[in-house]
């Protein structure tokens, strides 16, 4: 397997609008960012992956973007871009932006001269329908943030799709025009030395040209037949890298909702010239109470399985992406861990331990190396995004759902939770901002902050940089053979690495109890790499604490 740097590195992710103020406006900046790049320099990560820094009306926080080549003025200015580009490289950590080219915004000059008329130039940059009549839409689909995907334009009395919010018109890639200015404006960043591209729901570009009702998903159709991995979406992908991708040294990683192993060995095979990696979703996609809105937690050896089949069926043939959260979805620690006080510590370096020792490039979501938890979310003028704002109106307000039944839904798997600002001391708003936060701060960053936690060596904070270091000094983590021990158990998730004569033995107890373990012999006289407890791992039959997590070593 050849060895990259992007399979070797450690990945972060920064959603700007909460991650530093500079400038006491309540909301993350660029300048903010470059005044956090020596903690995270400390924290030992080497790619930061940038949410949109973009012109952008913010309907979706910065992924409806008006103009791909100018900073959201809020963020800052492109002198302040180049400034924190430029501070990071001098520390030796590249950037990756956000690429978001399903859509764009409405207010994108694009669209503007799209919706004139039916014969402007701009016209077929966009998909646009005749309805059945001015009130039906051309189909029963639903945008995944409520509502119908089609939005009816009085200008030209048709109808355009937009699989997000109203304000994000699907682009359509079927257009040469639309993938050139595409590639063109990869092209500009990619002269200005950014170091990759994330892609947002990529695997959605292509999309059939029937377009026939779906089947019902709630009180709409589904798109996804035929606007997920749609007939050309490799040959464009192919097209992007033979035009861009591949005249850089940089790195790719797609979000590719919907993707099963098959189609990431296409995707992000090794040599099928598309993209590096992708981010899959089974083990985040939980069919909840309400759609996505639930409190179900997944059963251990249901995540096992699909934790597992990732990592053994694209062993050699394609590279994985790891991560446990992100800006879509609820804090780790409260999803997979235990967020009560006296769990919180371990069960977050528990995951930690779980993750960072598989296959594939890991990414930290910004807090998640501090165990940042969910919000204790008491109303709905609580939440600041598109897509629970948008929900609870559809399911609750206007739907049949009682609030009492949907509430603890929504406020479990709302992308809110993720989007509280970063707590980086126990200063008024945790050191986020002087100004007053766009969205409130946890109240719990008294106890759960980076000042407190890069002064206590046995911190959240501090166990992710050893781990980070460890995949630094140990090629077997990186390159290792993934193999899954106790499938069957609903507490102890145990796997091994084995790279020549080299195995790695990782235990992680899920679970809230005592539980026993017996030792593979062959691990029993083994050096402890890391554990998130002081315990003695030289006996055969052992019993886990709580969340208790170790990596042993046999050379
Ligand atoms: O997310 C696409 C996507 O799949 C998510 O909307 C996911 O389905 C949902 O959030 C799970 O609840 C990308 C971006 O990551 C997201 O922030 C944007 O809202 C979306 O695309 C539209 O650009
Ligand atoms: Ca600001």
């Amino acid at each position: 397997m050849n060895k990259t740097w992007w399979k070797e590195a450690v990945i972060y992710q920064i959603y700007p609008r909460s991650f530093m103020d500079s400038n006491g406006d309540g909301i993350g900046d660029l300048k903010g960012i470059t005044s956090r790049l020596d903690y995270l320099k400390y924290l030992g990560i080497d790619v930061i992956w940038l949410s949109p820094v973009y012109q952008s009306p913010n309907d979706d926080n910065g992924y409806d973007i008006s103009d791909y080549q100018a900073i959201m003025e809020e963020f800052g200015s492109m002198e302040d871009f180049d400034e924190m580009l430029a501070e990071a490289h001098k520390r030796g950590i590249r950037i990756v932006m956000d690429l978001v080219v399903n859509h764009t915004s409405d207010e994108h000059k694009w669209f503007m001269e799209s919706r004139k008329s039916e014969d402007n130039a701009y016209r077929d940059y966009y998909i646009w329908r005749e309805g059945k009549d001015a009130q039906t839409p051309p189909n029963n689909w639903g945008s995944c943030f409520s509502g119908s995907a089609w939005q009816y334009d009085e200008e030209t009395s048709m109808y355009y799709l937009h699989l997000f919010s109203k304000k994000q018109p699907d682009l359509n890639w079927d257009n040469p025009q639309v993938r050139k200015e595409v590639f063109d404006m990869m092209t500009w960043w990619c002269d200005k030395g950014i170091d990759g591209f994330r892609m947002d729901v990529i695997s959605m570009i292509s999309k059939t040209e029937e377009m026939p009702d779906g089947a019902m998903r709630g009180p709409y159709g589904d798109f996804s037949p035929y606007c997920i991995h749609g007939p050309n979406v490799h040959k464009y992908l192919q097209e992007m890298n033979e035009k861009v991708l591949s005249k850089y040294d940089i790195m790719t990683v797609g979000e590719t909702a919907g993707v099963t192993v098959e189609h990431a060995k296409q995707y992000a095979g090794e040599n099928t010239h598309e993209l590096n990696m992708v981010f899959q979703f089974e083990h985040v996609e939980g069919e909840g109470k309400y759609g996505k809105w639930g409190t179900e937690k997944t059963p251990l050896p249901k995540l096992k399985k699909i934790l597992s089949r990732w990592q053994t069926e694209l062993y050699g043939a394609a590279w994985n992406s790891l991560y446990w959260d992100n800006h879509d979805q609820p804090r780790a620690v409260s999803r997979f861990g235990d967020d009560r006080p006296e769990y919180r510590d371990l069960s977050a370096k528990m995951l930690a331990t779980c993750l960072h020792m598989m296959q594939g490039t890991p990414y930290i979501y910004q807090g998640e190396e501090l165990g940042m938890t969910n919000y204790p979310f008491q109303n709905p003028s609580d939440f600041r995004d598109i897509e629970s704002i948008n929900a609870y109106k559809e399911w609750c307000a206007e739907g049949s759902v009682s609030h009492e039944d949907f509430w603890p839904c929504i406020i479990a798997r709302s992308r809110d939770n993720a989007r509280t600002p970063v707590q980086w001391d126990d200063s008024a708003q945790a050191g986020f901002t002087t100004g007053t936060p766009w969205i409130a701060v946890n109240p719990n960053y008294k106890e759960i902050n980076a000042k407190a936690e890069t002064a206590d060596t046995a911190s959240v904070f501090h166990y992710y940089k050893k781990l980070i270091t460890l995949r630094k000094e140990n090629p077997v983590i990186v390159y290792g053979k993934y193999e899954l021990l106790l499938p069957d158990s609903e507490e102890l998730f145990v796997y091994t690495r084995t790279l020549e004569n080299e195995k790695l033995l990782v235990v992680c107890n899920f679970s809230d109890k005592e539980t026993a373990f017996t030792m593979p012999e062959e691990f029993v006289s083994a050096s402890c790499l890391i554990s998130n407890l002081p315990n003695a791992y030289d006996k055969q039959e052992i019993t886990l604490k709580p969340y208790e997590a170790f990596v042993l070593q046999k050379k």
